[in-house]
């Protein structure tokens, strides 16, 4: 036996008292998971020499760790067999809940980072919040969202070490709490591999409770300082792309910010001694989005603190920061109130007010006229605005896709661009190819690697080497049995979670991603009735069979969204009830939508919905995984699909819509009500919004919907995100590609070419270029 399995075995008796046959699956996941920690330990120290980089990152959503880390070091088959040997599989861990302590793309975007950091030999170490509770499980009852808390430790933890000798004290104005770090092993994979760490802190009292209250018997006061420390790491914001200008946010933000930088001044003084100025030679740090800004003026009082003048600091901070910005969402554009702000943390204020005016002298260095002063003020009218200051205090500054990056550079912050235009660049995302290929679809994996060799698990480049075999009949027929066992797949999984029955014969037309209004899961839904009402009038007479799948999670005060959410459930049970349409369309929104679950539909997905208003979403993530596991993007000339078909091939997609500049044209005559009115499709799926089709259990948030297309409200006008303008373009894109997939070898042709051209979507490129192009490690 080998000593992996031996471990095991001893873990369970000495721990637990159990063999295997007795343990429960959370006690066999503890086991299996320490037994690996314990190999992964060896290869974990840090060097002390060269230079790191370290991302700063509110949210890392890493999902399930166990089949990634068993995977990258190796140890998959081995435990398999061990849990064979008993009787057992690895699906039991599907009920181990994942660690989802990010919102969506940008928290899963830090963590295929890290996972491609390791395995491509760049020492990068994350740092961000160990919060007790992640993104909130989500059921629907009578179609409407329902929140719950996310208890994700009650599976254990056992890939985190707690550092109790590396805990800091992080001062606000009316609390001292102690940040105790986390660590886990980041383990690449392959040959290069390197095993990295990413530090989560978590927030605690200094003393757990008052002796003197107890001894009183008073309590509750005895521990009000605890909880009110442990308030600080207890919850994720639930909002993407959108912020909250709360106080508990900003502490959030100041909490992991200081505890980092405390963490790596004190490792760069053990190393080099006290002198600081050479901090950004030894550390490189990485802002993900607005969330750690707080570390400039933060790392700059340090730095002062220690007796260096202010030109001297603020040349360390800016060459040792790069921010990277993740979305031009103006509700998303982090502004702290200075009251608030000095109310929190006011030992940082007098620091961004030197920041304020080192940018007010540069500012009259390069004669910017004071009007146009206005748009580059950190601190405004009250407020300081924290992506001006991430952008004046870095050396780099870059968005997330090619189009992203130019829409910053020349409409959202081109004031900026003008005066600094060396500091901006791109890096398109990526994602990891480990978790998004070969552990979620190891069908296909195997399927690739028999025609060109297992390469590409650490090289995504060499899927290129499939071009060839788009055009091989067998090729295409073995793609399509695989397409087939990973919708079955699906089916039961979807039985067995949502009790709907699935029908494996259809074709699965997918979107997943977080609810919001941009990303137009209500325009999917509109199309879907139009379906319905094109079928049922006789209009669509040959429609091969579809079923349409949607996860997401809405904000929980994010009204309209959970308005989407009942809406679609609502159309899934009009559909479901009408003995016309069910051999033809189904319609399914699953719940708690989250890593795991994404990791089953996507290798099951034909068709990937990528529709986001052009312009709006910087770039997406998903749109890659689907590429890589061959569906076809049915999407706008938006964020990175625009990347996606130049690499594919457009003719291998289905893209409609309008443009960034068509939208820019009609920006200010645009009447959604003209389109209602001229359009009969149009006005028919409308109405069935408020004509009493669809029933929102007297709410009244269809009729919001509705007016928000047609009417507008207060903050917006109407149809913002230009859902009616697509709409039929949308509609009969869909037809199309629904009439093409009929000739099923030509399809496979098509999903063959998206695979071979997906390579440079791995996050193993992206982190390349991060490392080069901006830390220089
Ligand atoms: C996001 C963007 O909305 C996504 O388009 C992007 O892919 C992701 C990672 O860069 O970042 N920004 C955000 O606030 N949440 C996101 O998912």
């Amino acid at each position: 036996m080998s000593a992996f399995s031996q471990d095991i075995l001893e873990l369970l008796r000495l721990d637990y008292g159990v063999s295997p046959e007795q343990a429960s699956t959370v006690q066999i996941y503890d086991a299996v998971s320490r037994a690996a920690m314990a190999q992964a330990r060896r290869r974990w120290q840090t060097p002390a020499r060269g230079k790191r980089a370290c991302y700063f990152s509110a949210e890392f959503l890493m999902g399930r760790m166990i089949g990634a880390n068993l995977y990258n070091m190796g140890l998959l088959k081995e435990c398999a067999s061990f849990l064979a040997a008993h009787g057992l599989d690895m699906n039991m861990f599907e009920e181990i809940g994942d660690a989802a302590l990010g919102n969506g793309g940008l928290g899963r975007l830090a963590a295929c980072f890290l996972d491609s950091a390791a395995t491509c030999g760049v020492p990068l170490d994350g740092y961000g919040i160990r919060y007790r509770y992640g993104l909130f499980a989500q059921t629907f009852e009578d179609g409407f969202q329902k929140e719950a808390p996310d208890d994700w430790q009650r599976f254990t933890d056992p890939w985190a070490v707690r550092r109790e000798e590396d805990a800091v004290l992080i001062r606000f104005a009316d609390q001292t709490v102690r940040a105790v770090p986390y660590d886990s092993p980041v383990i690449g994979c392959g040959e290069n591999a390197l095993v990295n760490t990413l530090r989560l802190w978590q927030a605690e009292a200094q003393r757990p409770f008052d002796f003197d209250l107890f001894n009183r018997q008073k309590y509750s006061a005895a521990v009000e300082e605890r909880d009110r420390a442990e308030a600080i790491s207890a919850v994720l914001y639930p909002n993407d792309d959108t912020r909250e200008g709360k106080r508990l946010r900003l502490k959030q933000q100041y909490f992991f910010s200081a505890a980092s930088l405390a963490d790596l001044v004190k490792r760069y003084k053990a190393a080099h001694g006290p002198d600081l100025s050479g901090f950004a030679e030894a550390y490189a740090i990485q802002l993900n989005d607005t969330h750690p800004t707080i570390s400039i003026p933060e790392l700059l009082r340090l730095l002062m603190e220690e007796g260096m003048d202010f030109d001297a600091a603020f040349a360390v901070v800016c060459r040792t920061f790069a921010y990277t910005n993740h979305t031009i969402m103006a509700e998303a554009l982090e502004k702290w109130d200075v009251n608030l702000f000095k109310s929190v943390v006011p030992q940082l204020y007098p620091y961004v007010e030197l920041l304020e005016n080192a940018l007010e002298m540069e500012l009259a260095l390069r004669r910017v006229p004071r009007e146009k002063k206005q748009n580059y003020r950190i601190i405004c009218r009250g407020q300081i605005h924290m992506a001006r200051m991430a952008i004046f205090a870095t050396h780099s500054t870059n968005g997330v896709a090619r189009i992203h990056t130019e829409i910053i550079k020349h409409s959202a912050l081109p004031e900026w661009y003008a005066l600094w235009p060396e500091r901006f660049n791109n890096k398109t995302n990526g994602i990891t190819q480990r978790r998004w290929l070969a552990l979620c679809n190891p069908e296909l994996s195997g399927l690739i690697t028999q025609r060109i060799g297992d390469g590409w698990i650490t090289d995504l480049d060499q899927l290129k080497r499939l071009v060839p075999y788009a055009d091989d009949p067998a090729t295409q027929d073995a793609f399509l049995a695989v397409k087939e066992e990973k919708k079955r797949q699906l089916a039961q999984v979807i039985r067995s979670k949502e009790g709907f029955r699935l029908d494996p014969t259809f074709l699965y037309d997918i979107q997943i991603k977080r609810l919001h209004e941009y990303k137009r899961q209500f325009m999917n839904a509109l199309s879907i009735l139009d379906l319905y009402y094109g079928i049922k009038e006789g209009r669509i007479t040959d429609l091969q069979p579809t079923a349409f799948l949607f996860g997401a999670k809405a904000a929980p005060g994010y009204y309209r969204a959970k308005g989407i959410i009942k809406l679609i459930n609502e159309i899934a049970r009009l559909v479901d009830g009408d003995e016309a349409v069910r051999g033809l369309l189904q319609v399914v929104f699953v719940q708690n939508y989250n890593v795991s679950y994404a990791e089953k539909l996507i290798p099951a997905a034909e068709v990937s919905e990528q529709i986001s208003t052009a312009g709006t979403e910087a770039s997406g993530t998903s749109n890659m995984k689907f590429m890589l596991n061959g569906a076809v993007t049915l999407g706008t000339y938006d964020g990175a699909n625009i990347e996606i078909v130049e690499a594919a091939g457009e003719e291998n997609n289905y893209i409609f819509g309008a443009r960034v500049e068509d939208i820019e044209k009609l920006r200010q005559s645009y009447d959604p009500k003209q389109i209602y009115q001229a359009e009969p499709r149009v006005r028919r799926v409308m109405d069935a919004l408020v004509d009493g089709t669809l029933s929102d259990g007297s709410t009244g948030v269809f009729r919001e919907l509705y007016d928000s297309i047609l009417e507008g409200a207060s903050w917006h006008r109407p149809d913002q995100y230009y859902l009616l303008l697509d709409l039929i373009p949308y509609c009969e894109t869909r037809l199309r590609l629904n009439r093409d997939v009929r000739d099923r070898r030509a399809f496979a042709k098509k999903c063959l070419l998206n695979i071979a051209n997906a390579g440079q979507f791995s996050s193993d490129r992206t982190i390349r270029q991060y490392a080069r192009e901006i830390w220089s490690v």
